[in-house]
């Protein structure tokens, strides 16, 4: 039998301790090293999400595992799975590593982010390509599946029962708002001619019509504490239009994300819930994919798609 294909799921990552938080977000800043102002706000934030547990990392691990059983199930014996982040271990390159190990001479890559942009999905795919060609192998990636029938299906079904957990808990309907919001790039993305913006709203759309929402946007989040401009508006600044726009109800839909992890359990259940208190919103979160089996259908089948 020909050799097997193997898959490298990327993800973003996370610190393994609190220990490990300074290596990381030092990685993030590509090599330069956080203030101690900055290095004590992001431990601050991991400390309110779990007391010092990282989310992501169990459940990056359990996608990899759910994806591997979903294409195992697809076509037997065809493909192994290898996993490699961004900003920690193990790395891309790790991955890479492990599978010229493993003998694999033909891949696909995929992102654990639906949404292409060249900063994000872009760079993933880049740094493996590299990491690749230097191990020898052949590999192919995909670029996004915000528009996969099945990833809509999973997204569009929490925003339903969103919507329906909103409305027990909300006497004004007709002032409610479904925000869509996902990570916010530096402003200079608009000059990279980039497709995220456009298929965040493009998916925001289909979402949207499929849910039957009428009353919708689309919001940035989570923007990185640099000096340049970030993309907005913020999540927080759009809560406060909406607020004086007489809307009291907000379901949030963070569709730039698949996990339970900092930039939703801190930014969105921690940050947003505390200013939609001050604001007199009532506001919920649709729950987050991590390994429904939709999204792990999505993920099989954007693979078997290239190989
Ligand atoms: O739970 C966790 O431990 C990790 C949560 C996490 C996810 C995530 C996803 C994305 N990021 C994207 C872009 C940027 C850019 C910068 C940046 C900075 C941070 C910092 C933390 C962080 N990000 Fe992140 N991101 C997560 C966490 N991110 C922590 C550093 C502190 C801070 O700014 O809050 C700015 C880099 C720079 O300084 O130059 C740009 C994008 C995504 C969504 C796609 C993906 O998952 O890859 C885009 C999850």
């Amino acid at each position: 039998m020909q050799g097997k294909i193997g898959v490298l799921v990327m993800s973003y990552g996370t610190p393994e301790s609190l220990d490990d938080i300074e290596t990381y977000y030092t990685h993030i800043r590509r090599g330069r090293k956080p203030s101690d102002e900055q290095l004590n706000d992001l431990t601050m934030r991991y400390e309110a999400i779990v007391g010092g547990v990282f989310p992501l990392r169990e459940h990056t691990n359990l996608q990899v595992a759910s994806l591997q059983d979903k294409l195992e199930q697809l076509a037997p014996g065809r493909y192994q799975c290898f996993q490699g982040l961004k900003h920690a271990r193990p790395y891309i390159e790790d991955g890479v590593a492990a599978m010229a190990k493993a003998g694999i001479t033909e891949a696909v890559a995929i992102v654990l982010a639906p949404h292409y942009s060249t900063m994000s999905i872009g760079s993933y795919l880049e740094r493996a390509a590299v990491a690749a060609e230097q191990a020898g192998i052949t590999m192919s990636g995909v670029k996004q599946y915000h528009m996969h029938p099945k990833w809509l299906q999973a997204i569009t079904e929490r925003v339903v029962a969103g919507v329906e957990r909103l409305e027990k808990r909300s006497a004004e309907m007709d002032k409610t708002m479904v925000l869509f919001s996902a990570h916010s790039l530096p402003v200079r993305i608009r000059e990279l001619d980039d497709p995220y913006e456009q298929q965040l709203l493009q998916s925001s759309e289909a979402i949207a019509q499929a849910a039957n929402v009428k009353n919708w946007q689309f919001t940035w989040q989570s923007a990185g504490q640099t000096h340049e401009p970030w993309l907005g508006p913020d999540l927080l600044e759009t809560m406060a239009t909406l607020r004086d726009e007489g809307v009291t109800a907000i379901l949030v839909a963070p569709i730039g994300f698949v996990s339970d992890h900092l930039e939703i359990m801190y930014d969105i259940d921690i940050e947003a819930q505390a200013e939609a208190k001050k604001l007199g919103i009532t506001l919920e979160r649709i729950t987050m994919l991590n390994s429904d089996p939709l999204y792990m259908e999505t993920l099989a089948e954007s693979v078997m798609e290239l190989k």
